[in-house]
């Protein structure tokens, strides 16, 4: 009898420690998934939502590992050999092609599937369920009750609906009978003329208190209340502010004045309206100032924008940043910091950027999906777009340029602060600087997101040189054949 309890609780703890283990493993390639997925997935996919590519929700249990594998990698391939799912879901997106992600290993691909299966269960738990209990039962229970108060939702609504129809109908009828009322006694009962200059004037402080929060309570989650992470920042910065004061200046007087006077100056049938055709003087005051303030400020944001995008630091490191649909890549120019032509008639799977594979430049040139830079160190972006019109916005560094394809843009700067001081300067050790794409339309510009990484020199330089060539031509295995080939050939010569 001993025996067996001894028995039974050896095999309580070991099976317990082994599912310890295993959803400790589990949640950590979760957790490595995740960050995977938000590097290279958010731009096209949602869980539980369309996006570019399809909800990913449940996809773990639609289709086999190996298929995700196999898709994942290079999704066009897996098309092109005649698989069915494949060219199914193909089929059914329009065609559109998916970005191929060789360079994920099956590891890494594993931790998305993981963190795709984590969040395709999560969320319906979350609100009943405390964590970590089976959900089964817990699921189908939350989904009814989701239904019941959905439809109780509707019905409510409706409700409340008839309730202010009648409420209007209503308040329209005493109206209506309290003006006959008033013309039978020969005198309004309501004075609306008053009521009307009253609330003129309750609107107008309203509006004009509502904007003074605004500004107070929003600004300061805007990009300006944090210090400019490049050179030229605190100028731009310093020319918006002045901007911004002035005009508001101008903004809080004339709305004050505007309403104060509609309620001062309400219809009195003591006093006529006065006939004043023109004032040359008022006029020319009131044209001159503006003209004169505007002048000012026009005249110094053109300097301001010649001295940014104007001439270049020649030895600025030239670095290409490369937009689509719905994502940012860059390429570096290498060591000759020549960045290699490119051919859209290249552009495959392959070769997404159309690298041009005749250019000798091309070969040490540097393609990534983080753009990484030295602080303190002159860079010039070049920007280029594969299909539509992009716009390249990196906030934080005060940076902003339209994306054309067949256009070329370009924009300098020099970063300020590494994204260790800025995460420092912010207190949020989580922070990274991004580049974004600012134009709005459609469903997904706006999560075109690319990470920028600014380091210290030296990281910067080691950085660099982790990273693969386009061309691999100074492996140590081939300068040593090289040597072979050329000590031959001389051979041969002799
Ligand atoms: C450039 C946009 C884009 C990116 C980035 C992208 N996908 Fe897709 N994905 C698509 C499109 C579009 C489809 C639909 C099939 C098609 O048209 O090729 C798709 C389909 C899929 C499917 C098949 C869905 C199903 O129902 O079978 C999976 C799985 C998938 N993507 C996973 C990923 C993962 C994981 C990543 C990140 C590593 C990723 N995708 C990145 C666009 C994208
Ligand atoms: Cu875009």
């Amino acid at each position: 009898m001993k025996i067996v309890t001894s028995v039974l609780k050896s095999l309580v703890l070991v099976t317990a420690l082994f599912s310890f283990s295993i959803t400790a493993a589990f949640a950590q390639s979760a957790e490595e998934g995740e960050k995977l997925y938000n590097a290279n997935c958010t731009s096209c996919h949602a869980i539980n939502e369309k996006v570019v590519g399809p909800a990913l929700k449940n996809v773990h249990t639609k289709r086999k590992e190996a298929w995700l594998l196999k898709w994942i990698k290079n999704s066009q391939a897996l098309i092109k050999s005649g698989d069915a799912d494949a060219v199914a879901i193909y089929k059914e997106n329009n065609e559109s092609v998916m970005t191929s992600f060789e360079n994920l290993s099956d590891n890494q691909i594993k931790s998305i599937i993981a963190f795709i299966k984590k969040e395709s269960e999560a969320p319906l738990q979350a609100s009943v369920v405390p964590t970590g209990t089976s959900s089964s039962n817990a699921t189908t229970t939350d989904s009814i009750t989701s239904e019941v108060s959905g439809t109780l939702k509707t019905s409510i609504n409706w409700l409340v609906i008839i309730i202010m129809l009648l409420l209007i109908m209503v308040i329209v009828l005493v109206l209506d009978i309290l003006a006959k009322v008033g013309e039978i006694q020969g005198k309004p009962v309501i004075n609306w003329n008053g009521i009307n200059a009253k609330l003129m004037l309750a609107f107008g402080s309203i509006g004009i208190l509502a904007s003074a929060w605004e500004i107070w309570e929003h600004g300061k989650l805007t990009v300006f209340n944090q210090t400019p992470a490049s050179t030229h920042g605190a100028e731009y910065d310093n020319m918006f502010m002045i901007t911004l004061i002035i005009t508001g200046i101008v903004f809080f007087i004339t709305q004050g004045l505007l309403f104060w006077y509609a309620y001062k100056y309400k219809h009195s049938s003591k006093r006529r309206a006065l006939f004043y055709p023109d004032n040359h003087k008022i006029e020319l005051i009131w044209t001159v100032i503006p003209a004169i303030v505007l002048t000012i400020l026009v005249v110094r944001g053109l300097k301001t924008w010649t001295e940014m995008t104007g001439e270049k630091d020649p030895k600025s490191r030239i670095v290409e940043v490369y937009g689509y649909q719905f994502a940012w890549n860059a390429r570096y120019a290498g060591d000759d910091n020549i960045l290699g032509k490119h051919d859209f008639r290249q552009i495959g799977v392959m070769n997404a950027l159309g690298v041009d594979t005749n250019d000798l430049k091309a070969q040490d040139d540097i393609v990534t999906n983080e753009l990484h830079l030295g602080v303190g160190e002159p860079v010039l972006l070049k920007f280029r777009a594969k299909d539509v019109i992009h716009s390249a916005y990196l906030p934080h560094f005060r940076v902003q340029m339209n994306v054309v394809p067949g256009l070329p843009t370009q924009f300098g700067f020099t970063p300020s602060l590494t994204t260790a001081e800025m995460r420092q300067k912010l207190n949020n050790p989580k922070f990274d600087y991004v580049i974004l794409c600012n134009k709005i339309c459609g469903g997904a510009h706006y999560r075109m997101k690319m990470k920028v990484v600014v380091h210290t020199k030296e990281e910067f330089k080691q950085w660099l040189a982790q990273q693969p060539r386009l061309v691999n031509k100074s492996t140590p295995n081939a300068q040593a054949t090289a040597q072979v080939e050329t000590s031959t050939k001389t051979k041969v010569a002799n």
